[in-house]
């Protein structure tokens, strides 16, 4: 149709102008088509290009990037672009967790550092205090110094007249001292002298118990200095107010003892005993003392010794015996042991080579070895045995005793 018209056209046309003209060719436009087809070829060319070879790229750049992650993301040396974007969202998750933690971190500085904040607010409010109380404290020690400067110039105004008062309270002093000594002396005196009284009323020995009216025999308290001890009064025999220093009646005690013993006195007062060397050298070391030793032989016959002078020294010196002024009808076998230590079986103090009281089996003033050994074994019969209860002076058989009584009194 439109073929037909154009014809229509132009043959309209050839009517109208008559021939029609020669046909030309369009160089113009043949020359300006040409580059923008070569351009469009090539545009092509490369768009086509591109699309084969960018996927290879693309894998490889991915694969440049998956090689820089950290070597613990699996797949990170894969080759295809799936595996690549495997260990990317691997990465990307790690990336995300840590972004969480960082974010938690985070928010728990922000709580400490308001946290620190508030602390620091305390402490400036604190400081703001002390400031405040050192100030006060200063501005109190200015005013304790002030009237410390005020005590002290009235005390320099004062100074002549404190040392006046000071004077007169020496004076005084001094006399107060003085009378007090006095006092004390005169307290010490009366102190001694009630001391004295009350140790007048205690009985001293058994002849003080007597003079106290006590006439029966038996055991008494007695005060000997420093010593309180009991012991057996005899009141009955020659005058009585003897104190018993040893008795032997039925071998119910053993003598055979040590120095401990000895020293402290053992027995029973009532029966057998022996006083202890420490009471009998108190009791002699207080006054001049007699000394009187009754004897009962296994015959049945008594005897006695008297001695006028007696005393048993200290300890230290051994419990030295100094007896002598003898009388009585038993010989005087005692004064042969006058001037020995006392020795016992564990300490030997006599002048033999060996132990007598060892050997004798008792304690006793022994020389080497004795006349006397009232401490020695007792026997209930008349054997005859050197380490037996024994008086020498006393005539065979005799001086085999079976009754002992020592007893000590002061010499009138
Ligand atoms: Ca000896």
């Amino acid at each position: 149709m439109s073929n037909d018209k154009w014809f229509e056209m132009n043959q309209s046309t050839q009517k109208l102008i008559g021939e029609p003209p020669k046909r030309k060719i369009p160089w113009g436009s043949i020359l300006a088509v040409v580059p923008t087809l070569l351009l469009v070829v090539l545009f092509i060319q490369n768009i086509v290009f591109f699309c084969l070879n960018r996927p290879q790229d693309i894998v490889k750049e991915m694969g440049a990037l998956v090689a820089t992650l950290p070597n613990s993301i699996p797949d990170r040396n894969c080759t295809d672009l799936a595996c690549h974007l495997a260990a990317l969202q691997t990465a990307l998750a790690q990336l995300n967790a840590s972004h969480a933690a960082i974010s938690s971190d985070l928010q728990k500085s922000q709580t400490a550092l308001a946290e620190l904040k508030a602390g620091h607010a305390a402490i400036s409010s604190d400081r703001e205090k002390s400031q405040t109380a050192l100030a006060e404290l200063k501005a109190g020690h200015n005013a304790s110094q002030s009237l410390l400067a005020k005590v002290w110039q009235e005390i320099s105004s004062d100074k002549g007249l404190l040392s006046q008062t000071l004077k007169d309270l020496k004076t005084d002093y001094k006399s107060m001292s003085q009378e007090l000594s006095q006092e004390n002396k005169n307290f010490s005196l009366a102190l001694s002298s009630l001391q004295q009284k009350v140790t007048g009323l205690m009985p001293g020995a058994c002849c003080d118990v007597m003079a106290a009216g006590k006439s029966r025999s038996g055991v008494y308290s007695i005060f000997s200095g420093s010593n309180s001890f009991e012991a057996y009064c005899n009141m009955w025999q020659d005058g009585g107010g003897w104190t018993v220093i040893q008795r032997r009646k039925d071998g119910s005690v053993d003598f055979f003892r040590g120095w401990k013993d000895y020293r402290k006195g053992f027995g029973d007062l009532a029966g057998e005993h022996w006083l202890g060397l420490q009471n009998i050298h108190a009791l002699t070391a207080s006054g001049a003392y007699q000394l009187r030793i009754d004897l009962t032989t296994f015959a049945g016959r008594n005897y006695y010794a008297l001695y006028d002078n007696f005393s048993v020294g200290p300890e230290k010196d051994g419990y030295p015996l100094l007896v002598s002024g003898y009388s009585g009808n038993a010989g005087d076998s005692l004064t042969f042991h006058s001037g020995m230590k006392f020795s016992t079986e564990d300490r030997d103090q006599d002048e033999h080579p060996d132990n007598c009281a060892t050997l004798f089996k008792g304690g006793w003033w022994y020389k080497h070895c004795y006349l006397v050994n009232l401490n020695g074994l007792y026997k209930a019969t008349a054997t005859y045995d050197d380490h037996h209860v024994r008086w020498d002076t006393l005539e065979l058989p005799d001086h085999r005793l079976r009754f002992v009584e020592m007893k000590i009194r002061p010499r009138e």
